[in-house]
């Protein structure tokens, strides 16, 4: 489970970065599709809305590039998506917020950030009250061409 402690700092970032070149052999040279969910909860301090945001981009280069890179998203994306959920008030329950994309053939990597936002009050310190959890990624790779149209050819 990932916590955010935005006790303060009113956002916190979550990063990962998914190396393509295993889906990329197993693709063939054709573009993949890509779903990243998660499952996101809060405890309500205040009045505050619990804002959670999950950003998601098909990049060229490498990983170690990408905190310059993500400061000119979406126009240095391949592929991008932005999706936000506002958390309900209720601590007992999850929301799933997922992103996908359409991952074009020459992406080299894939960038996730989860990110929450909160106008909590200062001095809660210790207090964490934002929450990730059972976060996954799917990448979807198309089946290869057949010979016959999308049925394989018999022998007689
Ligand atoms: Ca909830």
């Amino acid at each position: 489970m990932l916590c955010f402690d935005i006790n303060g700092v009113q956002e916190v970032e979550q990063w990962q970065s998914v190396d393509l070149r295993a889906v990329k052999k197993a693709a063939r040279g054709t573009g993949v599709e890509a779903t990243f969910s998660v499952w996101v909860n809060r405890v309500v301090i205040g009045s505050s809305p619990g804002i959670f945001t999950v950003t998601f981009a098909a990049l060229r280069g490498t990983p170690d590039g990408a905190p310059e890179m993500w400061g000119k998203l979406p126009k240095q994306a391949l592929a991008y998506d932005k999706q936000t959920l506002a958390a309900d008030t209720d601590p007992e329950t999850w929301q799933r917020l997922s992103a996908s994309l359409a991952v074009p053939p020459d992406a080299d990597f894939l960038l996730i950030c989860i990110a929450a936002k909160s106008r909590e009050p200062a001095g809660r310190a210790g207090l964490i009250s934002h929450f990730a959890d059972s976060a996954s990624l799917e990448i979807r790779i198309p089946p290869a061409p057949s010979v016959a149209g999308g049925i394989p050819r018999t022998t007689k």
